[in-house]
């Protein structure tokens, strides 16, 4: 069923090299908008690269992931700006693009008469970047490859980063090793470069200064790049509990070896092989899922394209785009045994990334994963469930800390008896605890956990349930069911805030805030559910239990609004009016205790939604438009679809806050899963949300709870058929919209029996690994 679309980027002018012309690449003063706006992101999870197709003199500038040091002294760093010198000027025919179905990039131009064109991509099997160049005519190409270390010494801050980075470009034959240092942390980094040619000459030679050294290739009829890169960063325990920064990296050897290996395994192969393994393998991937609202191949280039829509053109290929977008960007970003995707994915060309390009868990890092399960990527979860196994002896002691100093007579002296926490802001050295002078409270830590509880639910997997999310859901329940005190008959947080809203400019602090209230009662509902699911008796799931009816999560207030804090009486009583956050509500989304099911609940947060408004940050909107997918009302939200493409949207389609923020990217594509398909609700509904412009339509590969992956053709608005692959098996419950009977039938065609509920909902068993189709 897959009818696999053209799904590109395209554009007629190479992006920008730097801002203004000039090779400055401090972001407070001259933020680099070639690299922001125009230049094109591939990446493997380890590695990203940003392509800008430039034909004089190419800029391609690559991010490793784990050359970073945290907040304050410097955030993820520039890994290398990569130039190709090429002298082509004033070339014609010029086009480039990036290719979603291939994960490649292309340039391609006529200059002088030849027909010059490359490929790039980022493999992930074999962990390298490869570009491949060609010229029509023989003996015809021509470059100098200069990678160059950005930001090498103490890069113009007063103390703190430790005394900066220091490094530099040697030449070994047919290979340039970048090598150095980045101090605070002691990371050591290595970079090879390998060119691989048909015909020519390569030699390697000094650059101007005579400090680095650059390869020069003349009159070659084609040629192969090939980039390795790594660091001596483990995502280890050890890492996050070392307090020493010097110490942090100690017993893990240089990467020379590793880098040396993955460049020789890679040289061993040609061009046509490394491209076939890194096709089958992202395909395998990317392929799950096809969206066809009717969108058909713009004649006019992405930028222009994105223009018109600004303008109220509305394409539905950019609206197909931009939702696969997030899907490509979630796999070149976080890969199983990567680094999990950061505040901007895997893509940074600052030396200080804005917010450090940490993982920000008042919303932007679960909104990074909040794709993954139902665009049927779960897999992508993986660097973070590893990221929070690595953290998690540093989250323990910071609940061990948070109990001591707030709770002494609750506080567990055994190993993890306080369960764990995390504050705001984490990165891959460290994290923080929580404190009650914070802008977020402990919600924070179940908003996360969340996730873990979803990774099962939507795989439906026992080994993932036992070993992964039941520790992690069960222990935040261990934690949270600490942090509550009696008040009037309810159990509330006692140190409470609701992400980053203000009063009179300081965050305001109170007991029991819709937010914390939310996520500790869904959070505790996970752990009930895990534990009967295990048959575990275990004392905190009877605690969470004995807390749960005493939660009392949405309270609506006089505004008919669902109160953000119980002081509040009409809503903007207490806060920013249109603040970006919208935490009152994550019971409606990414929880679901707020639902169809709930309807005086349900109509309080569309309220909420139209009191709080549309127009906000990137992000911001994203987690609007998933929001008003879960009310059922599709033209609100596709209005908000559009806001966010309007008003969130940079020309190379990366959401921007201002600035750059992957997250948004994440929350669009998950937005408009949930239009097409929901489950939260213990049950299958088939194009929930449906705006009158995507009337007709079809999707394949989005994955519903219950690990059952749900294709799907409507038109009017109405499905007219579906098919259910039962990946795990079990009872599938679904709504059947149109008041007529459906008609189940197996693979094999025959007619399967199943059982009618009230609510327009069926139910039926199936079996795993079988598909079910209905009509
Ligand atoms: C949260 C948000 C900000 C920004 C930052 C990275 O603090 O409130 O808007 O997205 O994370």
């Amino acid at each position: 069923m897959n009818n696999k679309k053209s799904l590109k980027l395209w554009y007629t002018s190479p992006a920008p090299a730097f801002h203004d012309g000039a090779p400055s690449m401090d972001r407070t003063n001259s933020p680099d908008n070639g690299w922001e706006k125009w230049s094109l992101p591939l990446g493997n999870g380890y590695m990203g690269a940003n392509i800008f197709g430039r034909t004089g003199t190419e800029r391609v500038q690559i991010t490793e992931n784990t050359l970073a040091n945290p907040y304050r002294v410097g955030g993820l760093n520039n890994f290398a700006e990569v130039f190709l010198e090429f002298a082509h000027d004033n070339v014609t025919q010029y086009m480039r693009d990036l290719d979603l179905n291939t994960a490649t990039a292309h340039v391609t131009y006529q200059w002088g008469g030849v027909d010059y064109r490359r490929e790039y991509f980022i493999s992930y099997p074999d962990r390298v970047m490869v570009i491949h160049l060609t010229a029509s005519q023989k003996g015809k190409l021509s470059f100098t490859l200069r990678p160059t270390i950005p930001f090498i010494k103490d890069y113009g801050r007063e103390e703190g980063d430790g005394g900066g980075k220091s490094g530099r470009v040697t030449a070994q034959r047919d290979t340039l090793v970048l090598e150095g240092k980045l101090n605070y942390y002691q990371i050591l980094f290595e970079g090879q470069f390998r060119v691989l040619h048909q015909g020519g000459r390569l030699e390697a030679r000094a650059d101007e200064k005579g400090e680095n050294a650059v390869l020069v290739l003349n009159g070659a009829d084609a040629a192969t790049i090939l980039i390795a890169a790594g660091t001596n960063y483990h995502m280890e325990s050890r890492v996050f509990t070392e307090k020493d920064p010097q110490q942090k990296l100690a017993p893990y050897p240089h990467p020379h070896a590793m880098v040396t290996r993955l460049m020789d395994n890679a040289a061993a192969k040609t061009y046509t092989q490394l491209l076939d393994t890194h096709l089958q393998e992202y395909q395998t991937y990317f392929d799950r899922v096809s969206l066809d609202l009717g969108g058909e191949e713009p004649e006019i280039p992405t930028d222009r394209l994105l223009q018109e829509y600004k303008g109220g053109r509305h394409s539905r290929y950019l609206e197909e785009l931009y939702f696969q977008y997030g899907r490509y960007l979630l796999i070149a970003s976080s890969r199983p045994g990567s680094t999990p995707a950061n505040l901007q994915g895997v893509w940074n060309c600052y030396d200080d990334a804005p917010w450090s390009a940490g993982y920000w868990h008042n919303i932007n890092v679960q909104m990074n994963y909040w794709p993954a399960f139902n665009t049927n990527l779960a897999e992508m979860f993986e660097p973070y469930a590893a990221y929070n196994a690595a953290y998690m002896a540093l989250a323990q002691e910071c609940a061990d800390r948070y109990i001591h100093d707030n709770y002494p007579e609750r506080l567990s002296k055994e190993p993890g008896g306080n369960g764990w926490i995390i504050g705001t802001g984490a990165w891959l050295y460290t994290i923080d605890g929580m404190s009650n002078d914070s802008h977020s409270g402990p919600g924070t830590g179940a908003f996360t956990s969340m996730l873990f509880w979803d990774y099962y639910d939507f795989t439906r997997n026992r080994k993932i349930l036992e070993e992964v999310t039941y520790p992690v859901v069960s222990s935040m329940s261990k934690f949270l069911s600490k942090v509550l005190v009696p008040e009037d008959g309810f159990l509330l947080t006692k140190y409470s805030a609701s992400p980053e809203q203000v009063q009179d400019n300081k965050y305001w602090h109170t007991k029991g805030c819709a937010f914390d209230q939310q996520m500790i009662y869904e959070n505790h509902r996970n752990t009930i559910q895990a534990a009967a699911l295990l048959g575990i008796e275990d004392p905190v799931a009877e605690t969470a239990k004995e807390q749960l009816d005493k939660l009392d999560p949405v309270v609506i207030g006089a505004s008919g609004q669902v109160k953000e804090f119980r002081e509040e009486n009409e809503y903007g009583d207490i806060g920013e009016y249109h603040h970006r956050h919208i935490s009152q509500l994550v019971g409606l989304y990414p929880g679901s205790i707020i639902n169809q099911d709930t309807p005086e609940w349900m109509d309080a947060a569309k309220k909420t939604l139209e009191l709080r408004g549309d127009k906000s940050t990137g992000w911001a909107m994203a987690h609007r438009l998933n929001l008003w997918s879960r009310t059922g009302d599709g033209n609100r939200a596709y209005l908000l679809y559009q806001t966010l493409l309007k008003q969130g949207t940079l020309t190379n389609l990366w959401d921007t806050h201002p600035p750059f923020q992957i997250d948004g990217n994440f929350g669009g594509t998950s937005g408009v899963a949930e239009m097409l398909l929901q489950s939260h609700a213990g049950y299958i509904d088939p194009v929930p949300t449906l705006p009158d412009a995507w009337a007709k339509g079809s999707f394949q590969g989005l994955v519903a709870r219950g690990n059952f992956e749900v294709s799907a053709c409507w038109e009017n608005k109405q499905v007219t058929q579906l098919e259910i692959f039962a990946r795990a098996g079990g009872v599938c419950r679904m709504k059947w919209h149109d008041g007529l009977r459906p008609v189940i039938t197996d693979a094999a065609g025959n007619q399967v029996a199943y059982h009618e509920e009230k609510d327009a909902i069926v139910s039926f068993d199936t079996q795993k690994n079988v598909r079910y189709m209905i009509r």
